[in-house]
């Protein structure tokens, strides 16, 4: 049985004022945070992507198992592999698996099924959910919330690379599953998002949407 063990919280209390200041400049820039489509090839600095990668993985998850793996993908012959299988999808989803409805919600986004971010973005990360942990030695172990916890360091991915300067599309290919076999992942690992990552592309824009407001989205008792 493992011990617990305990060391003193590295916590930082703010004054009010400069508490408020700080919630609302996150806000700000937070709000600034778009999905991009139109990526530039401009290559990124490694160690950028590194610390963003490592930021995410210190998210909080199910019993701290970090139930997660990711690919990160600047190899263009591998780019193109994963952008041809993708397309495939997508064109069996425009034309063949979505729903009105669905293509009605997309509508606004002005998605279809070509996908040149897919190798023009210099950075692919791929996520994987581990629905159990795979030991070397062949032993499997459990894990816990294997959802809600990939989804909290994607999110922290996301907050990252847009913090460190960056532009980024989370993207889900109605069926994920050719990015394990490209990637050659193993069988206890489940594809979860495609991150591009990158700058934008001289001149990008991003379909006119806006959020929800606060009322809309909260209730507070
Ligand atoms: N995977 C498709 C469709 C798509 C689905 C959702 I939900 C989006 O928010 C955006 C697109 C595509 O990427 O085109």
């Amino acid at each position: 049985m493992a011990e617990s063990q305990f060391v003193s919280l590295d916590y930082r209390e703010y004054p009010a004022e400069e508490m408020q200041q700080r919630a609302a400049v996150f806000y700000a820039d937070m709000q600034r945070r778009r999905s991009v489509r139109q990526f530039s090839d401009r290559p990124v600095p490694a160690g950028v992507i590194e610390d963003c990668v490592r930021a995410a993985a210190t998210a909080p998850s199910g019993a701290n198992k970090q139930p997660y793996h990711f690919v990160v993908v600047a190899d263009p012959a591998v780019k193109r592999r994963i952008r041809a299988a993708a397309e495939a999808e997508e064109r069996a989803f425009y034309q063949r698996r979505a729903s009105q409805e669905w293509l009605n919600d997309l509508a606004p986004l002005g998605t279809d099924a070509r996908k040149p971010f897919l190798e023009v973005a210099p950075c692919l990360i791929a996520i994987f959910i581990q629905r159990y942990g795979l030991l070397p030695d062949g032993t499997t172990a459990k894990h816990y919330y294997v959802q809600e916890s990939v989804g909290i360091a994607a999110g922290v991915l996301i907050a990252a690379t847009h913090h460190a300067g960056l532009v980024s599309l989370p993207y889900t290919p109605s069926r994920m599953g050719f990015l394990s076999e490209i990637l050659g992942r193993p069988k206890n690992e489940r594809p979860f998002l495609l991150l591009a990552v990158g700058y934008p592309a001289e001149g990008a824009t991003v379909p006119n949407i806006c959020k929800k407001s606060l009322e809309e989205i909260a209730t507070f008792v």
